[in-house]
């Protein structure tokens, strides 16, 4: 660990971070940045496409809006590169069809199914949106999300460290899937190999030592378990019988989640005080749950099965995590507006006479799960 000057390469990558989040941003005004941050096929791109596909389809035609409703919200992609619904649809159509081919839910679905059909990431990649209230007077939001490639997290010496850390420092929220069959396992080489706690644990811990981010403060961060079917799963053979089993389950993947994270928190709690943690599971896939582990001289790996022979994949919670985000933009918005008053902008400004903002948040909180504490029996809540 060093503090210090960055190398060229990683100042070059990091320069380059910087202008990517930047881009289309006002100097001064208001904005999201978040990173997906975790180890490598740990699970990033397939949430944050089936995430952004999901809000997308919800919000982007306005079928949330209902008279009770108002405010609408809207998120809208701002490239002309595909969208991520696009490139969302693609990905899972690919998956459903290999999944169609095997019909016994006792039947081992191989590997390659998977990983054929999502590849590892090779550069982070962005997507930019723009974020609104509709109400008229609109002033949109700009929201960039960076999605990092695992294998960066590998390579602890060399600029990829560095350029991790930039991209925390430079994000407000921090998105972290955790592999809940490793997080379960209760094997703490699974866990390392997995979801790479102990890494996370030194990227802050050098950040701290670093002394970043000054006046711009804590992170939310936002740690998703994935592949949590199993879990989360009413009429798996284990719950035999017993209507608690699930609610039992997805408390205790909590409490793992706790105990597994507790000294990255730490960490992040004791510089930056006024962090917030969010567990919030997502069911990416819904249709396959965990089986087994399976051990070969790449380590360990999950054996997955589907639930029925006619599972179908059904996302199951995949818009929490950007409610979250959403939440703390209009809670930030919410403080800052005497400030914007000061500077004459609230007439170019998205508030409104009305008190839309207050309204549009109050909105969002209803549909966030475990926002007012946890652990609620459904797994979510804040640390
Ligand atoms: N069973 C199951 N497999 C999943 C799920 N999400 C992703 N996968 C598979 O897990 C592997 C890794 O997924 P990715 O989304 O590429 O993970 P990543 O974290 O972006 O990985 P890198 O790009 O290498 O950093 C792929 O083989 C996916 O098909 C899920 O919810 N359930
Ligand atoms: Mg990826």
């Amino acid at each position: 660990m060093t503090t210090n000057p960055l190398s060229p390469d990683a100042q070059a990558v990091v320069e380059q971070i910087k202008r990517e989040l930047d881009e289309g941003v006002r100097p001064g005004r208001p904005r999201l940045r978040v990173a997906f941050i975790g180890p490598s096929r740990v699970g990033k791109t397939t949430m944050l496409l089936t995430m952004l596909s999901v809000f997308l389809q919800r919000f982007r035609t306005g079928r949330e809006q209902t008279a009770g409703d108002f405010p609408r919200l809207e998120l809208k992609p701002e490239d002309h590169q595909p969208t991520a619904a696009i490139s969302n649809d693609a990905l899972l159509n690919r998956l459903r069809a290999k999944l169609a081919r095997f019909t016994s839910p006792d039947e081992d679905l191989p590997r390659e199914l998977f990983d054929e059909a999502v590849r590892p990431s090779k550069t982070l990649s962005y997507y930019r949106y723009r974020f609104n209230v509709v109400n008229g007077v609109g002033t949109e939001i700009p929201i960039r999300m960076a999605d990092m490639p695992g294998s960066w997290f590998n390579n602890v010496n060399g600029w990829e460290w560095e350029a991790t850390a930039a991209l925390c420092e430079l994000c407000d929220v921090l998105v972290v899937p955790v592999d809940v069959p490793a997080l379960m396992s209760g094997n703490r080489d699974i866990m390392e190999m997995r979801n790479a706690p102990t890494a996370l644990r030194s990227l802050f811990q050098y950040l701290s030592a670093r002394d970043v981010r000054g006046d711009a403060g804590g992170w939310l961060v936002i740690f998703v378990p994935l592949r949590c079917e199993r879990w989360r799963w009413a009429d798996h053979p284990d719950a035999q019988g017993d209507p608690d089993w699930s609610a039992k389950q997805s408390r205790r993947m909590f409490e793992e989640v706790d105990r597994a994270y507790a000294d990255v928190v730490s960490v992040i709690r004791e510089k930056w005080s006024d962090s917030k943690f969010a567990v919030t599971p997502v069911e990416t896939l819904g249709s396959v749950h965990h089986h087994h582990f399976e051990n070969d001289d790449d380590g360990f790996h999950s054996v997955f099965r589907k639930k029925a022979a006619d599972a179908s994949v059904e996302g199951v919670d995949t818009d929490q995590p950007v409610l979250h985000m959403i939440t703390r933009l209009l809670a930030e918005q919410e403080l800052n507006r005497p400030r914007l008053f000061q500077q004459g902008c609230v007439h170019n400004w998205f508030y409104g006479v009305r008190g839309d903002i207050r309204r549009a948040a109050e909105l969002v909180r209803r549909r966030t799960k475990g926002i007012d504490g946890g652990p609620a029996d459904d797994g979510f809540g804040y640390l």
